[in-house]
Protein backbone atom coordinates (compact mmCIF):
# COMPACT_ATOMS: atom_id res chain seq x y z
CA UNK A 1 0.00 0.00 0.00
CA UNK A 2 1.26 3.53 -0.72
CA UNK A 3 2.40 5.67 1.88
CA UNK A 4 2.39 9.00 -0.72
CA UNK A 5 -0.24 11.45 0.17
CA UNK A 6 -3.45 11.78 -2.14
CA UNK A 7 -5.11 14.38 -0.06
CA UNK A 8 -4.77 17.65 -1.59
CA UNK A 9 -4.95 19.80 1.38
CA UNK A 10 -2.67 22.59 3.18
CA UNK A 11 -2.11 22.11 6.92
CA UNK A 12 -3.20 25.03 8.04
CA UNK A 13 -6.97 23.94 7.14
CA UNK A 14 -6.18 20.53 8.41
CA UNK A 15 -5.06 22.95 11.81
CA UNK A 16 -8.25 24.66 11.24
CA UNK A 17 -10.25 21.16 11.05
CA UNK A 18 -8.61 20.20 14.61
CA UNK A 19 -9.48 23.67 15.92
CA UNK A 20 -13.04 23.11 14.71
CA UNK A 21 -13.14 19.22 16.43
CA UNK A 22 -11.59 20.56 19.71
CA UNK A 23 -14.19 23.50 20.25
CA UNK A 24 -17.28 21.27 19.03
CA UNK A 25 -16.07 18.50 21.54
CA UNK A 26 -16.10 21.31 24.22
CA UNK A 27 -19.56 22.06 22.63
CA UNK A 28 -21.28 18.99 23.43
CA UNK A 29 -19.76 18.86 26.55
CA UNK A 30 -22.05 21.48 27.42
CA UNK A 31 -25.10 19.01 26.40
CA UNK A 32 -25.07 17.05 29.65
CA UNK A 33 -28.50 15.75 32.24
CA UNK A 34 -26.00 17.16 34.94
CA UNK A 35 -24.84 20.83 35.05
CA UNK A 36 -21.48 19.28 36.72
CA UNK A 37 -20.43 16.27 34.45
CA UNK A 38 -20.78 15.13 31.42
CA UNK A 39 -23.83 12.67 30.92
CA UNK A 40 -25.59 12.27 27.61
CA UNK A 41 -27.34 8.68 27.68
CA UNK A 42 -29.95 6.56 25.02
CA UNK A 43 -33.01 8.30 24.06
CA UNK A 44 -32.73 11.15 26.23
CA UNK A 45 -33.11 14.98 25.82
CA UNK A 46 -29.85 15.36 25.58
CA UNK A 47 -29.86 12.58 23.19
CA UNK A 48 -32.24 14.45 20.72
CA UNK A 49 -30.21 17.95 21.36
CA UNK A 50 -26.69 16.48 19.98
CA UNK A 51 -28.57 14.76 17.35
CA UNK A 52 -29.55 18.04 16.40
CA UNK A 53 -26.73 20.08 16.50
CA UNK A 54 -24.93 16.70 14.87
CA UNK A 55 -27.55 17.32 12.02
CA UNK A 56 -26.88 20.75 11.48
CA UNK A 57 -23.19 20.21 11.05
CA UNK A 58 -24.14 17.59 8.50
CA UNK A 59 -26.32 19.91 6.33
CA UNK A 60 -23.62 22.55 6.34
CA UNK A 61 -20.88 20.19 4.42
CA UNK A 62 -24.27 19.33 2.08
CA UNK A 63 -25.19 15.89 3.14
CA UNK A 64 -28.59 14.67 3.25
CA UNK A 65 -29.72 13.81 6.81
CA UNK A 66 -31.93 11.78 8.93
CA UNK A 67 -32.74 10.04 12.15
CA UNK A 68 -32.90 6.57 11.39
CA UNK A 69 -34.94 4.05 13.74
CA UNK A 70 -33.11 3.50 16.67
CA UNK A 71 -32.07 7.12 17.04
CA UNK A 72 -28.70 7.42 15.12
CA UNK A 73 -28.32 10.36 13.84
CA UNK A 74 -26.76 10.01 10.06
CA UNK A 75 -25.12 12.35 7.54
CA UNK A 76 -24.63 11.35 3.81
CA UNK A 77 -23.04 12.59 0.66
CA UNK A 78 -22.26 11.16 -2.82
CA UNK A 79 -23.68 9.40 -5.26
CA UNK A 80 -27.34 7.97 -3.93
CA UNK A 81 -26.97 4.77 -5.88
CA UNK A 82 -23.93 3.84 -4.70
CA UNK A 83 -22.79 2.13 -1.23
CA UNK A 84 -21.54 3.63 1.36
CA UNK A 85 -18.25 4.14 3.20
CA UNK A 86 -19.78 4.75 7.09
CA UNK A 87 -17.19 6.44 9.13
CA UNK A 88 -18.60 8.04 12.45
CA UNK A 89 -18.24 7.28 16.10
CA UNK A 90 -20.70 7.53 19.01
CA UNK A 91 -21.99 10.78 21.06
CA UNK A 92 -23.77 8.60 23.73
CA UNK A 93 -21.44 8.78 26.81
CA UNK A 94 -20.91 7.00 30.87
CA UNK A 95 -21.75 9.09 33.91
CA UNK A 96 -19.32 11.30 34.45
CA UNK A 97 -17.55 11.49 31.09
CA UNK A 98 -14.95 12.88 29.02
CA UNK A 99 -15.06 14.92 26.09
CA UNK A 100 -13.60 12.51 23.57
CA UNK A 101 -14.94 9.57 24.00
CA UNK A 102 -16.55 8.84 20.51
CA UNK A 103 -17.60 12.14 20.22
CA UNK A 104 -14.21 13.26 18.65
CA UNK A 105 -14.69 10.45 16.06
CA UNK A 106 -17.88 11.56 14.72
CA UNK A 107 -16.30 14.98 14.40
CA UNK A 108 -13.27 14.07 12.47
CA UNK A 109 -15.36 12.17 10.56
CA UNK A 110 -17.39 15.22 9.27
CA UNK A 111 -13.79 17.05 8.97
CA UNK A 112 -12.87 14.55 6.83
CA UNK A 113 -15.67 14.96 4.50
CA UNK A 114 -15.16 18.64 4.50
CA UNK A 115 -11.97 18.19 2.99
CA UNK A 116 -12.95 15.67 0.39
CA UNK A 117 -16.14 17.31 -0.96
CA UNK A 118 -16.19 18.86 -4.17
CA UNK A 119 -19.17 20.90 -5.75
CA UNK A 120 -20.97 18.49 -8.19
CA UNK A 121 -23.95 19.15 -10.67
CA UNK A 122 -26.71 19.26 -7.73
CA UNK A 123 -24.56 20.16 -5.25
CA UNK A 124 -22.28 18.96 -3.33
CA UNK A 125 -19.82 15.12 -4.36
CA UNK A 126 -17.64 12.97 -3.16
CA UNK A 127 -15.38 12.00 -6.35
CA UNK A 128 -14.97 8.38 -5.40
CA UNK A 129 -16.13 5.37 -6.36
CA UNK A 130 -18.60 5.22 -2.77
CA UNK A 131 -20.73 7.69 -1.20
CA UNK A 132 -19.58 8.60 2.64
CA UNK A 133 -22.10 8.43 5.50
CA UNK A 134 -21.21 9.30 8.72
CA UNK A 135 -23.35 7.85 11.83
CA UNK A 136 -23.07 9.63 14.96
CA UNK A 137 -24.38 6.16 16.91
CA UNK A 138 -26.97 6.99 20.05
CA UNK A 139 -25.59 4.09 22.09
CA UNK A 140 -22.65 2.90 22.08
CA UNK A 141 -22.11 2.70 25.89
CA UNK A 142 -24.90 1.05 27.19
CA UNK A 143 -24.77 3.71 30.29
CA UNK A 144 -29.13 3.39 30.75
CA UNK A 145 -29.97 -0.10 29.82
CA UNK A 146 -27.19 -1.90 30.53
CA UNK A 147 -26.88 -3.83 27.21
CA UNK A 148 -24.29 -1.86 25.03
CA UNK A 149 -24.20 -1.44 21.09
CA UNK A 150 -27.71 -0.78 20.82
CA UNK A 151 -27.92 2.09 18.12
CA UNK A 152 -25.14 -0.31 15.89
CA UNK A 153 -26.68 -3.25 16.31
CA UNK A 154 -29.73 -1.81 15.11
CA UNK A 155 -27.68 -0.68 12.04
CA UNK A 156 -26.25 -4.34 11.81
CA UNK A 157 -29.52 -6.02 11.36
CA UNK A 158 -29.10 -7.68 14.87
CA UNK A 159 -32.21 -6.38 17.17
CA UNK A 160 -33.24 -8.37 20.19
CA UNK A 161 -36.84 -7.96 20.84
CA UNK A 162 -36.13 -8.78 23.96
CA UNK A 163 -34.13 -6.00 24.76
CA UNK A 164 -37.84 -4.11 24.72
CA UNK A 165 -38.28 -4.93 28.46
CA UNK A 166 -34.83 -3.57 29.51
CA UNK A 167 -35.36 -0.91 32.00
CA UNK A 168 -33.42 1.85 33.16
CA UNK A 169 -32.74 3.15 36.80
CA UNK A 170 -36.14 4.14 37.00
CA UNK A 171 -37.89 1.45 36.06
CA UNK A 172 -38.65 2.88 32.07
CA UNK A 173 -38.45 0.25 29.55
CA UNK A 174 -36.29 0.43 26.55
CA UNK A 175 -39.83 0.27 24.38
CA UNK A 176 -41.55 3.32 26.74
CA UNK A 177 -38.28 5.40 26.36
CA UNK A 178 -38.23 4.54 22.37
CA UNK A 179 -41.77 5.79 22.32
CA UNK A 180 -41.68 9.13 24.63
CA UNK A 181 -38.60 9.81 22.20
CA UNK A 182 -40.67 9.73 19.02
CA UNK A 183 -39.49 6.50 17.96
CA UNK A 184 -41.73 3.70 17.08
CA UNK A 185 -40.49 -0.15 18.35
CA UNK A 186 -42.35 -1.11 15.26
CA UNK A 187 -39.92 0.01 12.56
CA UNK A 188 -36.37 -0.27 14.47
CA UNK A 189 -35.94 -2.61 11.89
CA UNK A 190 -36.12 0.26 8.98
CA UNK A 191 -32.42 1.20 10.95
CA UNK A 192 -30.61 -2.37 9.47
CA UNK A 193 -28.24 -1.84 6.33
CA UNK A 194 -27.54 -4.70 3.96
CA UNK A 195 -24.08 -5.92 3.36
CA UNK A 196 -24.78 -4.32 -0.78
CA UNK A 197 -24.86 -1.27 0.86
CA UNK A 198 -22.23 -0.59 2.44
CA UNK A 199 -18.42 -1.03 1.65
CA UNK A 200 -17.08 -0.57 4.92
CA UNK A 201 -16.89 1.05 8.43
CA UNK A 202 -14.01 3.29 9.12
CA UNK A 203 -13.13 4.97 12.94
CA UNK A 204 -11.37 7.26 14.31
CA UNK A 205 -11.28 6.96 18.53
CA UNK A 206 -8.88 7.74 21.16
CA UNK A 207 -7.07 4.72 22.73
CA UNK A 208 -8.57 4.56 25.54
CA UNK A 209 -5.46 3.14 26.93
CA UNK A 210 -1.75 4.48 27.75
CA UNK A 211 0.39 2.31 24.45
CA UNK A 212 0.48 4.84 22.69
CA UNK A 213 1.39 7.95 24.84
CA UNK A 214 4.36 5.66 26.29
CA UNK A 215 5.67 4.71 22.82
CA UNK A 216 5.55 8.15 21.85
CA UNK A 217 3.33 7.39 18.83
CA UNK A 218 0.26 9.86 17.88
CA UNK A 219 -1.82 7.39 15.97
CA UNK A 220 -2.05 3.49 15.77
CA UNK A 221 -3.79 0.36 13.54
CA UNK A 222 -6.39 -0.96 15.49
CA UNK A 223 -6.21 -5.27 15.12
CA UNK A 224 -8.76 -6.26 16.68
CA UNK A 225 -11.78 -5.05 19.53
CA UNK A 226 -12.05 -6.87 22.54
CA UNK A 227 -14.96 -9.45 22.95
CA UNK A 228 -17.18 -8.47 25.73
CA UNK A 229 -19.71 -10.28 28.42
CA UNK A 230 -21.60 -8.50 31.04
CA UNK A 231 -23.15 -9.56 34.01
CA UNK A 232 -25.12 -8.51 36.76
CA UNK A 233 -24.59 -10.67 40.00
CA UNK A 234 -26.51 -11.28 43.09
CA UNK A 235 -25.20 -12.31 46.56
CA UNK A 236 -27.55 -13.47 49.34
CA UNK A 237 -26.81 -14.01 52.65
CA UNK A 238 -28.75 -13.22 55.85
CA UNK A 239 -28.98 -9.27 56.78
CA UNK A 240 -29.07 -9.68 60.72
CA UNK A 241 -27.94 -6.88 63.97
CA UNK A 242 -25.15 -5.34 63.23
CA UNK A 243 -24.24 -5.48 67.16
CA UNK A 244 -26.07 -8.71 68.44
CA UNK A 245 -24.65 -11.26 65.85
CA UNK A 246 -21.66 -13.46 66.72
CA UNK A 247 -19.13 -14.00 63.66
CA UNK A 248 -19.98 -17.72 63.58
CA UNK A 249 -23.67 -16.87 63.04
CA UNK A 250 -22.98 -14.53 60.24
CA UNK A 251 -23.95 -14.95 56.70
CA UNK A 252 -22.47 -10.97 55.44
CA UNK A 253 -23.09 -11.15 51.54
CA UNK A 254 -21.13 -8.11 51.52
CA UNK A 255 -17.71 -10.19 52.42
CA UNK A 256 -18.79 -12.88 50.05
CA UNK A 257 -19.21 -10.28 47.37
CA UNK A 258 -15.94 -8.97 48.40
CA UNK A 259 -14.17 -11.98 47.91
CA UNK A 260 -15.49 -12.59 44.43
CA UNK A 261 -14.21 -8.83 43.53
CA UNK A 262 -10.78 -9.41 43.93
CA UNK A 263 -11.24 -13.20 42.65
CA UNK A 264 -12.00 -11.37 39.47
CA UNK A 265 -8.51 -9.10 39.73
CA UNK A 266 -6.63 -12.40 40.95
CA UNK A 267 -7.94 -14.27 37.67
CA UNK A 268 -7.74 -12.29 35.39
CA UNK A 269 -4.70 -10.31 36.10
CA UNK A 270 -2.54 -13.74 35.37
CA UNK A 271 -4.27 -13.88 32.13
CA UNK A 272 -2.81 -12.30 28.97
CA UNK A 273 -5.18 -9.84 27.60
CA UNK A 274 -8.13 -10.70 29.99
CA UNK A 275 -9.66 -7.76 32.07
CA UNK A 276 -12.45 -8.40 34.58
CA UNK A 277 -13.80 -5.00 36.30
CA UNK A 278 -15.99 -4.71 39.00
CA UNK A 279 -18.08 -1.54 38.29
CA UNK A 280 -20.93 -1.13 40.28
CA UNK A 281 -21.50 -3.08 44.15
CA UNK A 282 -24.08 -2.41 46.00
CA UNK A 283 -25.46 -3.56 49.49
CA UNK A 284 -28.57 -4.27 50.74
CA UNK A 285 -30.33 -2.97 52.81
CA UNK A 286 -27.56 -0.54 53.55
CA UNK A 287 -27.89 0.64 56.55
CA UNK A 288 -25.03 0.72 58.75
CA UNK A 289 -26.28 -1.16 61.52
CA UNK A 290 -27.56 -4.19 59.47
CA UNK A 291 -25.38 -7.25 58.33
CA UNK A 292 -25.66 -6.93 54.59
CA UNK A 293 -28.13 -9.60 53.60
CA UNK A 294 -27.94 -8.83 49.46
CA UNK A 295 -25.41 -8.08 47.53
CA UNK A 296 -25.63 -6.88 43.57
CA UNK A 297 -22.76 -5.99 41.50
CA UNK A 298 -21.94 -5.22 37.65
CA UNK A 299 -18.85 -7.61 35.97
CA UNK A 300 -17.23 -6.23 32.63
CA UNK A 301 -15.53 -9.46 31.05
CA UNK A 302 -13.34 -8.42 28.08
CA UNK A 303 -10.93 -10.78 26.03
CA UNK A 304 -8.73 -10.73 23.13
CA UNK A 305 -10.62 -14.23 21.88
CA UNK A 306 -14.08 -15.35 22.78
CA UNK A 307 -12.73 -18.92 23.96
CA UNK A 308 -10.10 -17.48 26.36
CA UNK A 309 -13.13 -15.02 27.43
CA UNK A 310 -15.36 -17.97 28.18
CA UNK A 311 -12.96 -19.69 29.96
CA UNK A 312 -11.89 -16.93 32.56
CA UNK A 313 -15.63 -16.86 33.16
CA UNK A 314 -16.08 -20.45 34.18
CA UNK A 315 -12.95 -20.09 35.82
CA UNK A 316 -14.37 -17.60 37.82
CA UNK A 317 -18.26 -19.21 38.32
CA UNK A 318 -16.18 -21.87 40.08
CA UNK A 319 -13.97 -19.75 41.93
CA UNK A 320 -17.33 -18.17 42.91
CA UNK A 321 -19.09 -21.66 43.92
CA UNK A 322 -16.14 -22.39 46.40
CA UNK A 323 -16.10 -18.79 48.01
CA UNK A 324 -20.21 -18.99 48.63
CA UNK A 325 -20.05 -22.37 49.36
CA UNK A 326 -17.53 -21.63 52.35
CA UNK A 327 -19.40 -18.78 53.42
CA UNK A 328 -23.29 -20.61 53.56
CA UNK A 329 -24.09 -18.00 50.70
CA UNK A 330 -25.99 -17.93 47.54
CA UNK A 331 -24.69 -16.37 44.02
CA UNK A 332 -26.20 -16.11 40.64
CA UNK A 333 -25.57 -14.03 37.65
CA UNK A 334 -27.92 -12.34 34.57
CA UNK A 335 -25.39 -12.02 31.77
CA UNK A 336 -26.96 -8.72 30.24
CA UNK A 337 -24.72 -7.86 27.38
CA UNK A 338 -22.32 -10.02 25.07
CA UNK A 339 -20.11 -9.10 21.90
CA UNK A 340 -17.83 -11.26 20.27
CA UNK A 341 -14.37 -9.89 19.20
CA UNK A 342 -14.16 -8.65 16.32
CA UNK A 343 -10.76 -8.26 14.07
CA UNK A 344 -10.44 -5.58 11.73
CA UNK A 345 -10.19 -6.35 7.90
CA UNK A 346 -6.80 -6.50 6.30
CA UNK A 347 -7.87 -4.01 3.45
CA UNK A 348 -9.09 -1.59 6.41
CA UNK A 349 -6.28 -2.08 8.42
CA UNK A 350 -3.97 -1.92 5.38
CA UNK A 351 -5.79 1.58 4.45
CA UNK A 352 -5.66 3.20 7.87
CA UNK A 353 -1.84 2.21 7.65
CA UNK A 354 -1.23 3.71 4.52
CA UNK A 355 -3.05 6.66 5.95
CA UNK A 356 -0.87 6.83 9.34
CA UNK A 357 2.46 6.39 6.86
CA UNK A 358 1.07 9.64 4.39
CA UNK A 359 0.30 12.00 7.46
CA UNK A 360 3.26 11.47 9.36
CA UNK A 361 7.29 11.73 8.67
CA UNK A 362 8.62 8.88 6.97
CA UNK A 363 9.51 5.70 8.87
CA UNK A 364 11.27 2.59 8.73
CA UNK A 365 8.59 0.57 10.27
CA UNK A 366 5.28 -0.19 9.91
CA UNK A 367 2.61 2.34 12.31
CA UNK A 368 2.01 0.57 15.43
CA UNK A 369 -0.81 -2.20 15.45
CA UNK A 370 -2.97 -1.89 18.96
CA UNK A 371 -5.72 -4.40 20.05
CA UNK A 372 -8.82 -2.57 21.67
CA UNK A 373 -9.10 -3.55 25.17
CA UNK A 374 -12.44 -0.96 24.78
CA UNK A 375 -15.69 -1.64 22.90
CA UNK A 376 -16.87 0.08 19.77
CA UNK A 377 -19.98 0.17 17.61
CA UNK A 378 -17.44 -1.79 15.01
CA UNK A 379 -18.30 -4.68 17.14
CA UNK A 380 -21.66 -4.37 16.12
CA UNK A 381 -21.38 -3.86 13.07
CA UNK A 382 -18.66 -6.67 11.56
CA UNK A 383 -21.27 -8.92 11.01
CA UNK A 384 -22.77 -6.59 8.20
CA UNK A 385 -19.75 -4.79 6.92
CA UNK A 386 -15.74 -4.82 7.11
CA UNK A 387 -14.71 -2.83 9.97
CA UNK A 388 -11.55 -0.42 10.58
CA UNK A 389 -10.44 1.45 13.50
CA UNK A 390 -7.68 4.50 13.42
CA UNK A 391 -6.78 5.15 17.20
CA UNK A 392 -5.56 8.58 18.63
CA UNK A 393 -3.11 8.99 21.34
CA UNK A 394 -4.53 9.53 24.68
CA UNK A 395 -2.50 11.08 27.52
CA UNK A 396 -1.80 8.69 30.42
CA UNK A 397 -4.67 6.53 28.72
CA UNK A 398 -7.51 8.18 30.84
CA UNK A 399 -10.52 7.57 29.71
CA UNK A 400 -14.10 7.54 30.99
CA UNK A 401 -13.23 10.33 33.39
CA UNK A 402 -13.35 13.89 33.15
CA UNK A 403 -9.53 14.39 32.74
CA UNK A 404 -9.52 12.24 29.44
CA UNK A 405 -7.76 14.11 26.88
CA UNK A 406 -6.46 14.70 23.29
CA UNK A 407 -4.18 16.66 21.39
CA UNK A 408 -5.36 19.21 18.76
CA UNK A 409 -1.59 17.68 16.73
CA UNK A 410 -2.58 14.22 17.32
CA UNK A 411 -6.42 15.42 16.64
CA UNK A 412 -5.19 17.19 13.09
CA UNK A 413 -2.91 14.19 12.54
CA UNK A 414 -6.14 11.52 12.77
CA UNK A 415 -8.05 13.85 10.26
CA UNK A 416 -5.82 13.73 7.41
CA UNK A 417 -4.95 9.89 8.15
CA UNK A 418 -8.83 9.43 8.25
CA UNK A 419 -9.06 11.45 5.69
CA UNK A 420 -6.07 9.72 3.07
CA UNK A 421 -7.51 6.35 4.64
CA UNK A 422 -10.73 6.73 3.07
CA UNK A 423 -9.02 7.81 -0.59
CA UNK A 424 -6.72 4.73 -0.20
CA UNK A 425 -10.18 2.65 0.13
CA UNK A 426 -11.48 4.55 -3.11
CA UNK A 427 -8.64 3.30 -5.22
CA UNK A 428 -9.36 0.04 -4.57
CA UNK A 429 -11.97 -2.13 -6.28
CA UNK A 430 -15.08 -1.97 -4.71
O1 LIG B 1 -16.80 0.15 27.59
C1 LIG B 1 -16.13 0.39 26.61
O2 LIG B 1 -15.12 -0.23 26.39
C2 LIG B 1 -16.54 1.44 25.63
O3 LIG B 1 -15.97 2.66 25.98
N1 LIG B 1 -17.96 1.52 25.59
MN1 LIG C 1 -16.67 4.55 26.19
MN1 LIG D 1 -16.19 4.95 22.75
Amino acid sequence: MSSASLLRAAPDVIAAAARRVMARCEELARVSADAASIERVYLSPEHARVNRLAAEWMRELGMRTWQDAAGNQVGRIGDPAAPALMLGSHLDTVLDAGRYDGIAGVLMALEVVRLLREPGVDGWTVRLPFAIEVVAFSDEEGTRFGKALLGSSAVAGTWNDAWWDLTDADGVSLRRAFLEFGLDPARIGEAARRPDELVGYLEAHIEQGPELDRAGEPLAVVSSIASARRFQLVVEGEARHAGGTPYDMRRDALLGASEAALAVERICSAEHHIVGTVGRFEAFPGAVNVIPGEVQFSLDLRGEFDGERDRVWDALAHELDEIMGRRALRWRSREVHSAPAVFCAPLLREVVAGGIRATLPPRSDAPPVIFSRAGHDGMALGVVTDVGMLFLRNPDGVSHHPDESVSAGDVAHGIRALAEAVLLRGTERI
